[in-house]
């Protein structure tokens, strides 16, 4: 089978057009990878042609030999549609997850994210903690959310709890919370280390100033994860813009009904008490 004709391609094309369609791509913002099934490898093998073995710039050794579609360092979403051959690549790891190499893809030449760092390690965290359930890591720069961390404490326990109170759905969909990485310069190790730590327990972290990171087993559900956070933070940045204080909210016990209705546990840790 050609790339261009795989599934797994179609849907990371989608979620790359349609993170651009929702403003959260401004020029190369954002980046996104796909940790390949074995059987999706062989059905694209015949157009895999191995280029140079490059430094990852961190060990991801439990990733070692497995491959990875991923947006291209300084592309733009807007072209995963019109150019695809030249907006992401398809790489493999080393046996030691130390190197890879291109097999596919940037056909005008570059390299992988700078955010590859993070990509990986994320992926590696949720291999060990999902058994391998998780396969797409996604970072975008939604204006609302981003705009929170210049207004809201910079912890965890505050903006997952102000934006489960946003939206009932908000603690079905994300149940474990949102981790905050205070700001950092990104591309690096230094912010992967800091990211892949959340990882171990939250499906989303956000950097402070910057953007988002969601982690998911599809495609659907990544994109779902992080478009449902944006749309809790833009009704917060709403409320907060009406009024200084909300008149009426979602309680926490009314969070332990919701946990039990929909069988998820929700840590208690988010559910304190308030001052007036
Ligand atoms: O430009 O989003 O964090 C890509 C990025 C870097
Ligand atoms: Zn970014």
């Amino acid at each position: 089978m050609k790339v261009l004709e795989a599934p797994f391609v179609k849907g990371f094309i989608r979620v790359a057009d349609d993170g651009w369609l929702q403003g959260w791509h401004e020029r190369n913002g954002g980046n996104l990878s796909y940790r390949m099934r074995p059987e999706e490898v062989e059905s694209v093998r015949e157009e895999l042609v191995p280029r140079k073995w490059e430094p990852i710039g961190t060990e991801v050794p439990l990733l070692g030999g497995e491959y990875f579609l991923v947006t291209g360092s300084g592309r733009y979403m807007r072209n995963a549609v019109i150019d695809p051959e030249d907006t992401f690549c398809i790489i493999e790891l080393d046996p030691a997850g130390a190197h890879y190499r291109i097999l596919w893809g940037l056909s005008k030449g570059g390299r992988p994210t700078s955010e590859l760092p993070t990509h990986l390690m994320n992926h590696e965290v949720k291999v060990r903690v999902t058994g391998g359930k998780h396969r797409v890591i996604y970072h975008a720069h939604p204006a609302n959310i981003v705009a929170l961390t210049y207004v809201l404490p910079l912890t965890d326990e505050v903006f997952t709890r102000e934006l489960w109170e946003m939206e009932t759905e908000c603690p079905i969909v994300f149940p474990d919370g949102i981790g905050v990485v205070p700001w950092m310069v990104p591309g690096g190790r230094e912010i992967a280390v800091e990211t892949s730590k959340l990882m171990e327990k939250y499906d989303v972290a956000l950097w402070a100033h910057h953007g988002l990171f969601c982690s998911g087993d599809t495609f659907d559900q990544t994109f779902g994860l992080m478009h449902t956070v944006e749309k809790a933070a833009e009704i917060l940045v709403k409320v907060l813009s009406m009024a200084p204080k909300k008149r009426q909210t979602i309680e926490p016990e009314g969070f332990r009904e919701v946990a039990k209705a929909f069988h998820v546990t929700v840590p208690e840790r988010f559910l304190y008490e308030k001052e007036d």
